[in-house]
């Protein structure tokens, strides 16, 4: 459903899933997503309102072995990024995450990338154990890993709400970001900013 009397205020049965807010993909970063440290603050919104509540929050990272095949030296799209245990990889310092926070890392392996949390993770049964029926997603970046992220929480039947001011995109191609969101949008996402939410 993604019009009419749609209430999005987060409650029982909603999880927030913070996308990929890493070093490297903020200004500064080896794969830095243009003015992607404006997700910040409102996410840190987000993340206050869900943990206030109750509700729970999961973390995704991309989290690259040093050869990994996404990487251009291995024929791949992207300069290396996101190596696990490095500081690009690390969350933002300025990311207010709670303790125990838990985190789904993904493009783990070397000859194969993930873009969506869900891909070779146990993100799909944490939520079901939990008895998530909707997940509010934001973070980095709009047309990879929130994109497909979106399009596997729809496809796996949950219903999503996508954060549009809490997401910015790689735009390799100009309207990468624009197109991804319209597809998200048609697939059945809703799409808010953080007002919507926090009138309720
Ligand atoms: C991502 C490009 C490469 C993302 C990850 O998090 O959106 N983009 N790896
Ligand atoms: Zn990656």
């Amino acid at each position: 459903m993604t019009t009419g009397k749609f209430n999005p205020a987060p409650t029982t049965g909603d999880a927030l899933i913070v996308v990929d807010v890493q070093n490297d993909f903020l200004p500064g970063g080896s794969l830095a997503v243009s003015l992607g440290d404006e997700v910040i603050p409102v996410l840190n919104r987000y993340i206050t309102l869900f943990h206030g509540r109750g509700l729970p929050v999961f973390l995704t990272r991309d989290w690259h072995p040093p050869e990994h095949c996404s990487f251009k030296a291995q024929g791949g799209p992207w300069p290396p990024h996101c190596v696990a245990d490095t500081p690009g990889a690390e969350f933002s310092p300025s990311l207010d995450i709670p303790a125990g926070t838990p985190v789904i890392s993904k493009g783990t392996a070397r000859r194969k990338d993930a873009y969506s949390g869900f891909e070779g993770t146990d993100l799909d049964h944490r939520l079901q154990e939990l008895g998530i029926t909707r997940v509010f997603v934001g973070g980095l970046a709009t047309d990879y890993c929130v994109l497909n992220t979106v399009r596997d929480a729809l496809s796996g039947g949950l219903r999503v709400v996508l954060l549009r001011d809490a997401c910015r995109a790689v735009n390799v191609q100009d309207q990468d970001g624009a197109r991804a969101e319209q597809e998200m949008k048609r697939l059945g996402a809703l799409s808010v900013e953080f007002p919507a939410v926090s009138a309720h």
